[in-house]
């Protein structure tokens, strides 16, 4: 009953994001967290390395020749079952170097200079459209992949929009970007705060009441860009500039009250305490919420999606043209796309999953949570990621460095 709801759910959600492509395509547009390349000026002084093994990030592998033994991926922190790897090595000899980034534009730029040495990465949607221009990957042969019937189809075709036939890439998990917070410090300052609207994070009045326990947002500006947009009721994929001008100045008026930007620092930031209130991704909540009962600290975090609608968004695997182990790669994609695999990464990361069949083996109070599987009248609220031309590439390029400059 569960997965069938959810199913229709998914189907949903693919027919809200079929819209985000069909346009702009010429334009080329250490497990678990945490690495600091993305952090601003304003980045906390405690990281979030308590639970994390230090990062490979800056000792990207050399490339290695077809071995059978070795494979070398790269994807987002806290993505992934914490014993999936180990799991992985045991069951097929392949030693896996496993890294971790926190933007797309930290893999964008490895992968535009090439020769990093990866096998298989995890872009998201927009990103990954670009790169395929740009000719970053290899393609994909689902006959190497006996689990690829395992994806849901709506999810595939959701993923079209992306990679038109899905010649390139296989869906990894689907999230939406929204409100993460404290519960009881939010609470403290204000028992009637707007928990399900950006009013909160937005509005200077508001997000003054909170500065004192720590504000974040994600160091992301094609997601609190057009999130900022959407929320002035702009087109979020505007080319105006005076719209940009609107988004840069709500940003600004809060910007005394932003403790940092950063994409994945928050998590292990809000399970400890130390900040209350921050705009990230909603399996990242969950996460948290875990780490904070598993430390026993007594806080309760909670994530919300945003009454003003917010955006929707899939990640993605793909091999790049000069990977050294292929076989291995579509080893790692078979092995992910496997139901209880999947099913464990799902429960772990808390975000959505492509596998279907996996879906009778991931926890029920997951499915049934509608901030990681929005029912219909959420969904029908948000806006899909979606390619941006170059001249909105420049917009958020110059906003954004306003923004967090604070000038
Ligand atoms: N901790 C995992 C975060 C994954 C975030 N994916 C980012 C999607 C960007 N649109």
């Amino acid at each position: 009953m569960v997965q069938k709801s959810r199913l229709i759910g998914i189907a949903f959600i693919s027919a809200l994001l079929l819209t985000a492509c069909g346009e702009e395509k010429k334009e080329a547009e250490t497990q678990q967290s945490t690495n600091t390349t993305a952090t601003t000026e304003a980045a906390p002084a405690t990281n979030t390395t308590e639970t994390a093994p230090a990062t490979t990030e800056a000792a990207a592998p050399a490339a290695a020749p077809e071995s059978g033994g070795k494979l070398n991926v790269y994807n987002w922190s806290d993505y992934i079952a914490e014993d999936t790897k180990a799991n992985f090595e045991k069951e097929t000899g392949i030693a896996v170097q496993y890294d971790v980034y926190d933007s797309n534009e930290m893999l964008e730029a490895k992968l535009m200079a090439g020769g990093t040495g990866y096998d298989l990465v995890h872009p998201s949607g927009a990103f990954l459209a670009r790169q395929i221009i740009a000719g970053i990957y290899q393609p994909i042969d689902p006959a190497k992949i006996p689990n690829y019937k395992n994806l849901d189809p709506k999810i595939l075709e959701i993923l079209a929009a992306f990679d038109p036939g899905n010649k390139y890439a296989v869906p990894w998990f689907w999230g939406t970007t929204g409100i993460g917070y404290n519960v009881a410090e939010i609470n403290k300052r204000m028992p009637d705060a707007p928990v399900n609207s950006l009013d909160i994070i937005f509005k200077p009045e508001l997000a003054q009441k909170f500065a004192d326990c720590g504000i974040t947002m994600l160091d992301a500006p094609q997601e609190v860009l057009q999130i900022a947009l959407h929320y002035l009721g702009k087109d979020p994929y505007t080319a105006s500039a005076d719209d940009y001008a609107a988004a840069e100045k709500l940003l600004l008026g809060v910007r005394p009250y932003i403790k940092y930007f950063h994409s994945s620092s928050y998590i292990n930031d809000i399970a400890a305490g130390s900040i209350c209130l921050t705009l990230g991704w909603s399996g990242d909540f969950s996460l948290a919420a875990a780490r904070a009962e598993e430390a026993k600290n007594g806080v309760e975090i909670a994530y919300s999606i945003p009454k003003e609608g917010t955006m929707i968004w899939m990640d993605t695997m793909a091999i790049p043209a000069d990977a050294a182990n292929v076989e291995n790669a579509y080893k790692w994609i078979n092995y992910n796309l496997d139901p209880k695999v999947a099913a464990a990464n799902a429960n772990y990361v808390a975000y959505g999953s492509p596998v279907a069949a996996a879906m009778p083996l991931i926890d029920k109070a997951l499915l049934d949570d509608p901030n990681i599987y929005p029912p219909e009248d959420v969904r029908a609220r948000l806006f899909p990621d979606k390619i941006a031309t170059p001249e909105i590439e420049r917009l958020r390029t110059r906003t954004w460095t306003k923004i967090k400059t604070g000038q």
